[in-house]
């Protein structure tokens, strides 16, 4: 396998960029997804950082302009301009402005009301390291900080449904990974909504086999518009997670949820020491403090030493689930993670489940010997490029330099055989679902700079 020349994947990832720009925000994709995705935003300034540090700034500055009072930053930012057909769910299902009213949704845009993993306090110190005299002067990492920190006191308090101080996520899509067989388990308890009932949008621009199933779909709707009938409210205390219990079927504690959480803790402990002064130093020192603690119960809560890997925990069981899925390979970005669990964990990705340096090209998003991997079916078995950029950051940082280097190499090989496809078959590199996807040439771009 070889690398691409340099200068033209570079030019023609940012061709990408330029297309899926709106004027304020980046859009996944163009036909697939055309409104503005949180983790997606955030993943795409940190690639756009290198080509407008000013647009990856306006980036992030729009998605958290559309943060809910209760700290909460929306999984989607709808663009008024789109028609509502475009997309399902569009936001006459969401109803941010009359539902989300009382959980404190903005009333002059709409938006969705479930969250997405929280990758935006690590993109805003990164987009800040591009161009720290433009930041400086747009004063942008001072704006966004409180709303930074509102966001993550959010997850940390009214999501803490375990009460063991990790977040909760309540809906598959909140910890974007749609469709894994993480979720065949505490899905498989909600009852599906009426085919009827709504029309999905997405089978329009992919292939029925690439994407999740009719099945999973109804699953998905039933358990949004349950969240949406609840007026969005969050219900943490120990009932919560009692058979029955009426606040929301499916309550999950993710590794790569909150992983991301705690790199973003992290971030935002160097934020507020680029922001100077004593009380910014004492909440700088507060992050750092809350990031090691959140490791630690990381490693307690959800690590697998059998297995070698984090699991993803049902809060309604309270057990945890045996899938094996790139979601527990994701913590290896943490800085305090234990250096057993981090060699443990490389092991694991180099191992017959991962096949890193092996049989596989990229990560796939699951287990290649697992009875549900499929290598074409979006979160089911193909590679996707952010959480590959994910799991090299991880091995860097561990010390796996040559490993790091030949998942580099061949992340760049697919963006830019596939033309930045959104996934691509784990084994092959060969491209599936949308192309010119926004965060494959973004952090296809990050990896070249
Ligand atoms: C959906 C936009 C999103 C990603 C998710 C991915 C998919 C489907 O597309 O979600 O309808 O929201 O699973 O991770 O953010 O790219």
């Amino acid at each position: 396998m070889s690398e691409p020349s340099r200068e033209p994947l570079r030019e023609r990832a940012a061709e990408v960029l330029w297309a899926n720009w709106t004027g304020t925000s980046t859009v996944p994709s163009r036909a697939l997804y055309p409104h503005q995705w949180s983790w997606d935003s955030a993943f795409i300034a940190i690639g756009l950082r290198h080509l407008s540090p000013l647009r990856a700034q306006l980036e992030l500055e729009t998605l958290l302009a559309a943060q809910w009072g209760d700290g909460r930053v929306p999984h989607i930012v709808f663009n008024d301009a789109v028609p509502l057909g475009a997309y399902f769910p569009s936001p006459d299902f969401w109803r941010s402005t009359t539902a989300g009213r009382a959980a404190g949704a903005p009333a002059d845009v709409q938006t969705s009301g479930i969250v997405q993993p929280p990758v935006h306090a690590l993109a805003a110190w990164l987009v800040h390291r591009a161009d720290p005299g433009l930041s400086r002067a747009r004063a942008f990492l001072a704006r966004l900080r409180p709303r930074l920190a509102a966001w993550h006191r959010y997850l940390l308090e009214s999501r803490d449904a375990g009460g063991a101080g990790l977040a909760a996520v309540l809906h598959p899509w909140e910890q974007g990974m749609d469709n894994s067989p993480c979720w065949d388990g505490p899905l498989s308890r909600v009852d599906p909504a009426e085919p009827g009932a709504y029309r999905r949008a997405d089978l329009a621009h992919g292939a029925p086999e690439d994407r999740p199933t009719d099945a999973d779909y109804g699953r998905y709707v039933r358990l949004a518009a349950d969240y949406r009938d609840r007026g969005y409210a969050d219900v943490t205390g120990p009932d919560v997670t009692a058979p029955g219990a009426a606040a929301g079927a499916f309550r999950v504690e993710d590794p790569a949820f909150n992983a991301l959480l705690i790199a973003s803790e992290h971030a935002l402990a160097l934020i507020e020491a680029e922001l100077g002064g004593r009380a910014a130093a004492a909440r700088s020192y507060g992050h750092q403090v809350r990031a090691r603690t959140l490791t630690r119960t990381l490693v307690a809560r959800l690590w697998d030493p059998g297995r070698e890997l984090f699991l993803c925990r049902d809060l309604r069981s309270g057990e945890l689930i045996g899938e094996r899925g790139v979601t527990g390979l994701i913590p290896l970005v943490l800085p305090a993670l234990p250096s057993g669990v981090a060699a443990a964990l490389m092991r694991t990705a180099r191992g017959p489940h991962f096949g890193l340096g092996g049989t596989a090209r990229l990560v796939p998003s699951h287990d290649l010997t697992g009875a549900a991997f499929d290598p074409r079916r979006y979160w089911r078995g193909p590679a996707w490029f952010n959480t590959n950029w994910l799991v090299a950051k991880g091995l860097r940082l561990h010390g796996e330099r040559a490993l790091a280097d030949g998942l580099r190499a061949a992340m760049l090989d697919a963006a830019d055989t596939s033309g930045f496809a959104e996934y691509v078959h784990p084994y092959t590199g060969e491209g599936c679902g949308a192309r010119g996807f926004g965060w494959t040439a973004a952090l296809t771009l990050d990896l070249l700079y």
